[in-house]
Formats: C-alpha cells, structure tokens, sequence
C-alpha cells in the first residue's frame, strides 16, 4: 500500500489527542513504598506499614509544579510492587492498611483535589505488571485491574491520561499475564472518553528512551503498528515469535518520514519524552546532588516540546511526601526562565506577507493574529512555499517559535529561516518538521525582516503561529 501525500497530509489527531498535546509539559510523581524502601522496584512483599510520610502536602507538589510552568499531574496510583495510594476495594494492600492517616487516606483523592484547585489537569498511572497480587498471571487479574480502573476513573474527576506502563520483570521463568488490553480501553472510553491512553496504548507514544532525547523530526504520523510497540515489546520477552524484530520500534530514529511509512498503514500518534529530573523514579536520599541542571532541563524541554513532542519530567517526593529542597529550587528557575524568555513576542504587531495564499480567510497575517485556530496556508497542493516577516523596527532575537495547524494534519518536511542583514538575506536557521510547535534556536541576530522558506512539505503547508523572542542574557545555549 503506498500512500497518496494528499492522505498523508490529511490524518489528523482526536479531540483528546489534541486537547494532551495542548499541555505541552506535564509531571509524573513516582511515589509510594518505594520512597520507604529506598527502591525502584519493589518486590510486592513489602509491608504496607512502611507506608507513612511524616508531612504530605499535595498543594506543595501542585505549587512546585505551577513554579515551572507544569500544566498537568500524573501520579503513580500503583506501581510494580502492586501497593496502591487509595483505598481499593479490591485488595487490602493499600493505604487503607497503613499508618498514614490511621488507614483512613486516600492519597489519590488529596492529589486530585490539589490539582482541581491548582488548576492542573490529572492523571493516573496504573501499572499493569503486579508483583504483589496472587491474581497475577491469570484471567481474574483482568478483571481486578479493569475494577481498579473503574475506581479510578469515577471517584476522581476528569483524568486527562492514563499511562500504561510496558515494563514487566518476571523475565522467562516468572508469571506470565495475557492482558486484556482492549478491555482496558473500553472501561477508560467509556468512563473518561477525554482522556488519553499514553505508551500501551493507542493515543500517546512512548519517545523510545528514558533519557529526555527527542528525534529532529519527531512525526505525528507514523506507522499504525507502533501502537502495539510497547505492550508486544513486554510480551516478547517470554514468547518471541519471529514477528517483532521486523515491527518498526519506538526506537527506530525514523519512524516518519516518506519512506519510513511507505507500505505501511499509518495513524496519528504522538510522542511524549518522559525523564527524571534525577536520575531515579522514586526519591533516594542519595540522589539529592544528582538534581539535573537548568541548562539540561531547558535543552530538554525546547527538544521535546518544542520538537513536536510533549514533556513529562518526573519529580519524586520524598519520604516526608514534599519535593525535596533542591528540585523545588530547579523547578522555579527553570519556570523563570521559560517565563522570561516568551514574554515578550517581537513579532507581535508586525507584518507577514505571503507570495501566495489560499484565500484572504488564509493569508498570511493570520500567523500573527495570536489565535491557534486560524492560519496561513498557501493553495492546495503548494509544496514550496515562504512567508516573510517584518517586524517594523529592528530587534535582536534568538528564538523564533511556529506551530503549524494540526487540526488539518502536519505537513511540514524541511525548512529553512533567513533574515535580511541590509541588502543580503542571510541564513538563520534550518530544520526538518515543524507539527504543533518547533523552538528554533540561534545566537542572537539583530533584524528587522525575517523570511521562513518551506522547502519540502506533503501537499500544502499551514502556519498558525510565528512568534520572535530574546531569552535572557544568562541563558546557556
Ligand atoms: C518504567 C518503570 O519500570 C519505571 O519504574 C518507571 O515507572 C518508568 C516511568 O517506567 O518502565
């Protein structure tokens, strides 16, 4: 089957995959016994008694969270060790069984409420692999974890993710657990159809490491068989059929482009980066000098959410249930310093001019009107096409950020940014797909025009946005 570019163009994403990709960056909150064990993963026989944080305070991890910009939660409500932060009523190995709160919390519902109040979306992560669980390894697990899901996805609110992790340990001689993965979509769709199914899952891609790198050209469209990647990924690992090294991997540096896609049934289905801000999930004393930098957080973030990807950073509380110290201090300078930089649009208020455009509703102003819905688009089937860029007066810059439409699909393949240095246009900056946004980077230029050349696209390009901005002098590049 090889694809028409006018189909390729036009795959667009859902409803809920476009409201994810609008948080941009998110946290992940790895908390439970293994902040009590000192662990990463727990053996699933640890007494629910070590379960007690001396001083929890969900609003200071939605504070933390709000400091850098965070515009969502998702919050490990069970982990490998099978102990889970809410009362279930399916099993005695929860909070319910612990000191914390005399066996009378619901860390789940504390999360939840400090999030609603904060203004952050929420989210859980429900570990399929179970250690603890006598069920494990057969069809009633199934239906306790479908169970599980429906607690979570009715006492709660609106969830806006649920992430499905692939990991599994029990290697070949362990339990071996066929998951009813497509009952556990139809329980989330039916209980919270705005939420996103993330990694074994048919919403969100898992980016394919753990280390915070994203791929130069991070598509949207890709291969429909990468949404199995990860759940036939963990089955593999007891039966190997021959059949998965021939799939294309999560890992595969070109999972987009034309070739990469050609013969293949394709969909839309983003990625998502996910990374610790140390080196583990869970807290560990030992780690508090291992805090990442503010200059590797800020090279991660513009990688992934302005790659086309989103950013999930992790921060693990710590045993008194607060975000230690260190990473609340990384947290406010790294927020600082993405608030600096984007405050203050330089293009805003200036003119954009197009050589061609689809019609006047399409023209190119519409990429400075400030509103993601409208945009530039030049006539059907251009695959070449520029838009220059005056911003009335000269200004030194370093980062120009585009979004293109992606309600109508991602078109952009290879583009190259010029700006005009008295009579001479001088090259800027060039890079390959653009999708819902793109943070181009440089040593600062001073200019008062400014061209964008969409060298390759499949059919027609759009644009919805051109913003220009200086970061602080401090920023390290
Ligand atoms: C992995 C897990 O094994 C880690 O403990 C952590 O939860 C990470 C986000 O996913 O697969």
């Amino acid at each position: 089957m090889s694809h028409s570019i006018q189909t390729l163009a036009n795959i667009t994403p859902s409803d809920r995959q476009l409201a994810w990709q609008e948080l941009e960056f998110y946290s992940f909150i790895h908390f439970g016994i293994n902040t009590f064990t000192d662990k990463e993963w727990g053996f699933g026989d640890e007494s629910p008694a070590l379960f007690n944080p001396s001083d929890f305070d969900a609003m200071q991890w939605v504070e933390v969270c709000k400091s850098a910009g965070i515009k969502g939660l998702i919050l490990t409500c069970k982990h490998h060790d099978g102990f889970c932060l809410w009362p279930s009523a399916y099993t005695e190995h929860t909070v319910k069984s612990s000191p914390w709160r005399e066996g009378n919390g619901d860390m789940v519902k504390e999360v939840a409420e400090a999030c609603r109040l904060g203004g952050l979306a929420f989210g859980v992560y429900l570990s399929p692999w179970d250690r603890h669980d006598q069920r494990y390894g057969t069809s009633e697990y199934n239906e306790y974890f479908k169970l599980q899901l429906r607690e979570l996805l009715t006492s709660y609110g609106d969830i806006f993710c649920v992430w499905f992790d692939g990991a599994c340990g029990e290697g070949p001689n362990g339990l071996k657990q066929v998951y009813d993965w497509d009952g556990y979509y139809e329980v989330i769709r039916e209980l919270q159809p705005g939420a996103v199914i993330s990694v074994c899952g048919p919403d969100v891609r898992w980016c394919g490491n753990e280390a915070g790198h994203t791929r130069d050209s991070e598509w949207s469209v890709v291969p429909e068989e990468l949404r199995d990647c990860e759940k036939i990924q963990e089955a593999s690992q007891h039966v190997d059929d021959g059949q998965f090294a021939k799939l294309a991997n999560s890992r595969d540096e070109n999972l987009g482009s034309r070739d990469a896609v050609a013969g293949k049934p394709v969909t839309w289905y983003p990625a998502e980066v996910n990374t610790s801000i140390r080196p583990g999930w869970f807290y560990h004393a030992a780690e508090d000098d291992q805090v990442r930098s503010l200059e590797k957080l800020l090279d991660i973030y513009y990688k992934s959410v302005g790659g086309n990807a989103t950013f999930l950073l992790n921060l693990p509380p710590d045993q008194r249930g607060r975000i230690h110290e260190n990473d609340v201090k990384r947290m406010q300078e790294l927020g600082d310093r993405l608030r600096a930089t984007f405050r203050h649009n330089l293009a805003f208020g200036g003119h954009a001019t197009a050589i061609e455009s689809l019609d006047e509703e399409h023209d190119a102003t519409r990429v400075l009107d400030g509103d993601k819905t409208t945009y530039w688009c030049p006539n059907e089937g251009t695959e070449h096409a520029a838009i220059e860029l005056d911003l009335l007066e000269e200004h030194t810059f370093d980062t120009i950020l585009l979004q293109e439409h992606i309600r109508s699909g991602q078109r952009i393949e290879k583009l190259h940014i010029e700006y005009l240095d008295g009579e001479i246009w001088r090259d800027l900056y060039d890079c390959t797909i653009v999708g819902y946004k793109r943070i181009c980077r440089f040593l600062p230029v001073r200019a008062r025009k400014l061209r964008l050349i969409i060298e390759e696209s499949r059919w027609c390009p759009t644009l919805s946005a051109v913003e220009v901005y200086l970061s602080p002098p401090d920023v390290n590049k």
